[in-house]
């Protein structure tokens, strides 16, 4: 490899940071069970210690996104003992995920519910929520929706679009000005008929509707099928309104299954779409990278560590494109020698110069086999076994 290849490498590798979700290290299960898993987390003190070992293995997982009524089911009076919590295990809070989904006043939905004062509801606990990040200096929150119909004619589509902008725009007053409002879609599931924020241009009109600190999330598991991802994404990012991105693949639904697993060109398109668009402007887009996975069956922790190294390779992959060239062809509509660059970046096998990355800060070069190495697992599955439980669906 070149040298100069190396060395965009390390740079890519320098300024990429990945979140982790507290939800993807506790059981979880599909809508026919759980398998329990003995080393899961069942307290935000063993989410936080997962996140710890990830972080400390891959030296790129610096925040642990939080699920309020899981993370903190006291609200603000949980407040203290995140905040001791991050300071023990140097994982700091991430992004705040409320809940509108599993109380059961939200049946016929939350902010698109007909009843006023579920909606009001619904409304507090995400101004909660916002309080709640104030207090813990994190700067998103993240809004996703479980709203929608199952069957014709059971919901009046423009009235729930109008509550939720009522809504949007009412919590966007409370965002202050380092906070962002990010605003979530998918297509489908739970509901099947229609869901209130189904795709990219309905959560893009929310956020503009809700104000200047709200953007996009796009959760890479919840598109259509064949939907081009990575189209979407430039267009975000060319009105400035992508926010961040949920890492998952999928291969017929929102399957939450390990990023890169089904399709990794997709994930370094879409990588590529955003280094493009830095080269392109010299300045650096705004996007917060989280995972969004709570395997069921794979180990939480080894899936999560195998996931910041997916996302990580591609990553490295997408920053080797040779933009001169690239540009250059597309203006000559020289298209198979267009499409051969990015072909060639995503043919590179990079994973050499990032181990060396990786040892050259005193990280182990392969941090699943040093997690496996560690005994952490073992431990942790001594400490905890009998203690997971089939509480709730994603606890
Ligand atoms: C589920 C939803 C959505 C949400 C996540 C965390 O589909 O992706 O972001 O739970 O609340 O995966
Ligand atoms: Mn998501
Ligand atoms: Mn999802």
């Amino acid at each position: 490899m070149k040298t100069l290849q190396a060395g965009r490498i390390v740079q890519a590798l320098d300024s990429f940071r990945i979140e982790l979700p507290s939800w993807g290290f506790s059981n979880t299960g599909t809508r026919f069970g759980k398998y329990l898993q003995p080393a899961a987390a069942t307290t935000i003190d063993e989410k936080f210690s997962d996140a710890q070992q990830v972080h400390q293995l891959t030296g790129v997982c610096p925040t642990l996104a939080l699920h309020v009524l899981w993370d903190l089911p006291g609200g603000l009076h949980d407040v203290d003992r995140i905040v001791s919590l991050a300071a023990k295990h140097g994982v700091q809070p991430g992004s705040i995920n409320p809940n509108l989904f599993e109380d059961q006043m939200y049946k016929f939905g939350s902010f698109g519910n007909p009843d006023r004062t579920v909606r009001e509801h619904a409304l507090q606990h995400t101004r909660d929520s916002v309080a709640i990040a104030r207090r813990l200096n994190s700067r998103d929150i993240v809004l996703w929706f479980a709203d929608g119909s199952n069957y014709p004619g059971t919901a009046n589509i423009r009235h729930r679009k109008q509550w939720f902008e009522e809504n949007l725009r009412a919590l966007h007053t409370d965002v202050d000005a380092r906070q962002r409002l990010l605003v979530e879609y998918k297509p489908f599931e739970p509901a099947f008929y229609h869901t209130d924020i189904a795709d990219w241009g309905m959560a893009l009109a929310f956020a503009r509707s809700a104000g200047p600190h709200a953007r996009v999330l796009v959760d890479t598991g919840h598109h259509y099928q064949s939907q081009n991802i990575e189209q979407l994404v430039a267009w975000l990012l060319a009105e400035g309104m992508l926010g961040g991105f949920h890492f998952n693949d999928r291969r017929y639904a929102d399957d939450d299954l390990t990023l890169g697993s089904i399709d990794p060109y997709q994930v370094f398109r879409i990588f590529h779409e955003i280094l493009l668009f830095e080269w392109e402007s010299g300045t650096r887009a705004d996007i917060a990278y989280m995972i969004d996975q709570s395997h069921n069956l794979k180990g939480k922790i080894e899936a999560m560590i195998q996931t910041v190294m997916q996302a990580q390779e591609l990553f490295a992959k997408a920053s080797l494109v040779e933009y001169e060239t690239l540009a250059s062809a597309q203006g000559r509509c020289q298209l198979v020698e267009a499409e051969s660059v990015l072909r060639d970046a995503f043919s590179t096998d990079v994973r050499p110069v990032i181990q060396e990355w990786r040892t050259a800060r005193g990280l182990p070069s392969d941090p699943l086999e040093a997690f496996r190495q560690s005994g952490y697992l073992e431990q942790i599955t001594a400490d905890r076994r009998g203690r997971s439980s089939a509480t709730s669906s994603y606890a």
